[in-house]
């Protein structure tokens, strides 16, 4: 798939998250527009997963460990045909298997549960691991938010998968610049990442989040390093592609009005034509 088509789907995504958090009257949406193109990338260019089959065992793994974006996953899994497109205005409703943070037992195509952060690498380096001791060849992707690198389990994690040669092993990480209710730089200020991973002995690649070719380029196999864990380093902007919640930390987990609604919409579909 070409990144153009791949660009129309991520938009197609980012409509319907924010038309999903409009009527929901909740959702983390800043988050949400920062990961879309990360995760349309993975499930549509790079992974090797199969809707009518999500526990094959030789599947490739996504563990989206910034699991309050769980919307941006549920809809992405959705465009693939993991569930029905229907399936997302139950989004938070009262026996409706798509909560506020994904759960592998209700979701076809979820890898594993997340919501408090920090846990999702670790799970990542146990499932990169077993595939080493098993000689197979799939590959586990972990997603984290920036902010999410300042939970100390993480270190843990970067450390082990050095330690063990985790080649099969990628984590990205969405560097938005933002947390919640605060820039990166006022509260723990674990930036710049790059060298950090660096020095704990992994491959690091920067990019921008937001470039198709970019980021299909550093995901494919051929850029990977013999022995060596993988980390890119993917610039991006929290709410990317509605100005209004750009860089803005306001809109981590805040619901747009109708007017910010209407307006937010014309923008997205403005960049789909
Ligand atoms: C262990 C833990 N502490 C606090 C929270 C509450 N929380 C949810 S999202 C968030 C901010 C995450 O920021 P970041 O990782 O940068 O995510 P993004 O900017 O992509 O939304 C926080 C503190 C949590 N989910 N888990
Ligand atoms: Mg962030």
């Amino acid at each position: 798939m070409d990144s153009s088509e791949l660009r129309r789907i991520a938009n197609r995504i980012r409509r319907r998250d924010l038309q999903a958090v409009f009527e929901a009257g909740a959702g983390h949406i800043g988050g949400e527009m920062s990961v879309t193109d990360l995760l349309t990338a993975l499930y549509f260019h790079t992974m090797s997963v199969d809707p009518d089959a999500p526990l094959d065992p030789h599947r490739d793994r996504l563990v989206l460990s910034k699991g309050h974006t769980a919307l941006a996953l549920y809809i992405t899994l959705a465009e693939k045909g993991f569930i029905a497109k229907d399936d997302i205005s139950s989004f938070l409703k009262h026996n409706s298997a798509l909560n506020g943070h994904p759960n592998r037992v209700k979701v076809p195509g979820v890898e594993t549960n997340t919501g408090p952060l920090g846990h999702g690498l670790p799970i990542g380096v146990g499932m990169a691991k077993a595939a080493q001791l098993n000689g197979d060849t799939w590959r586990t992707f972990v997603i984290t938010g920036d902010g999410e690198m300042q939970e100390g389990s993480n270190w843990e994690a970067i450390m082990a998968a050095a330690q063990f040669k985790l080649d099969n092993l990628t984590l990205i990480i969405d560097h938005n610049r933002l947390q919640q209710g605060a820039r990166l730089a006022d509260t723990n200020n674990v930036a710049p990442l790059a060298p950090k991973l660096a020095a704990f002995g992994w491959a690091v690649e920067e990019i921008d989040g937001h470039d198709m070719d970019q980021i299909c380029r550093a995901l494919s196999p051929e850029t990977i390093t013999q022995g060596q864990p993988k980390c890119i380093v993917a610039h991006t902007n929290k709410g990317q592609g509605i100005s209004f919640m750009s860089d803005n930390v306001a809109w981590h987990h805040k619901v747009p009005s109708e007017e910010q609604y209407k307006q937010a919409m014309a923008e997205l579909e403005e960049a789909a034509q």
